[in-house]
């Protein structure tokens, strides 16, 4: 695919995300988008949606906030998706030519959250097969290294599947899963192992991962400052709709698709080529 000079990608940063599995894109949005993603977070988090989950137990300090498909209810979501440079972004990356909307994850961390979000890789999760399947995680406020998402460099090119970990009352549950999937390494016993990514973000910057790269966060100890962030997620041609064994996430549900499906659909949306 050949360089489109509006966007805030060179070719060494594609080259980059192939071989490293994330990078960080300073600058991509417009503040104008931020804002009005903050105001529709923050009228999300009034009146959720329906997978809405509070990953935090009663009692505990802060709030791990979690919700999917804003782009479903909320304008400015829907407009990031299908006007902003996010889907040419996603193109680019992907080195696709069609891109379709997957879904989107919003994970807010108030201050004083303690609970991390463990180590884990997304695809696993998902019921599609491909290799053309990237998130943009995008940080609606500033953020530290120490409470941004860390990526395990290189690890979408491992060639292993790890088995999904659901939050449950608090907890992290491991579930029946497919044969192949392995239980994830513990990352955190041997980090002299790997290399690790993570930057400092100011709004507007993003994160671009590819669905196998591994990778965690921290909660948010800061007193102060929220962390929210929304993680948009997209895929290209080679995507295909599979079967799994176990539970999936989001459990999205009324798309019809059957195993070697093509994702596009209502619920599924076509967002390049552009109309
Ligand atoms: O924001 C976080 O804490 C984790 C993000 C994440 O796991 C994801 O976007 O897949």
């Amino acid at each position: 695919m050949s360089a489109d000079a509006t966007l805030p990608l060179s070719d060494a940063d594609v080259a980059r995300y192939r071989d490293d599995g994330a990078i960080c894109i300073r600058g991509a949005f417009a503040l104008d988008w931020i804002e009005r993603l903050r105001a529709a977070v923050d009228a999300d988090m009034a009146t959720p949606g329906p997978m809405v989950r509070i990953n935090t137990p009663a009692g505990n300090p802060g709030l791990f906030f979690v919700d999917f498909q804003l782009w479903q209810r909320h304008a400015a979501c829907r407009d990031f998706v299908f006007e902003s440079p996010a889907a040419d972004i996603a193109a680019r990356l992907m080195g696709a030519h069609d891109v379709v909307y997957y879904h989107d994850h919003l994970l807010v961390k108030e201050p004083g959250t303690a609970e991390r979000t463990p180590w884990h890789h997304d695809q696993p999760y998902y019921p599609i097969d491909g290799q053309q399947i990237v998130s943009l995680w995008l940080p609606l406020d500033p953020v530290s290294r120490d409470t941004c998402v860390e990526y395990v460099k290189g690890s979408h090119r491992w060639g292993r599947w790890f088995a999904p970990k659901f939050f449950r009352q608090g907890g992290v549950d491991l579930q029946v899963q497919d044969a192949r999937f392995e239980a994830t390494p513990d990352i955190d016993a041997e980090r002299d192992r790997y290399e690790f990514l993570s930057w400092d973000m100011a709004p507007g910057d993003v994160i671009a991962f590819h669905a196998l790269t591994l990778h965690g966060a921290a909660g948010n100890r800061s007193a102060s400052r929220r962390r929210r962030a929304w993680a948009t997620r997209w895929c290209g041609e080679d995507a295909r709709y599979a079967a799994r064994i176990g539970q999936v996430s989001p459990p999205i549900e009324g798309h019809g698709l059957k195993p070697g499906d093509a994702l596009a659909c209502d619920l599924f949306p076509r967002v390049r080529p552009r109309a």
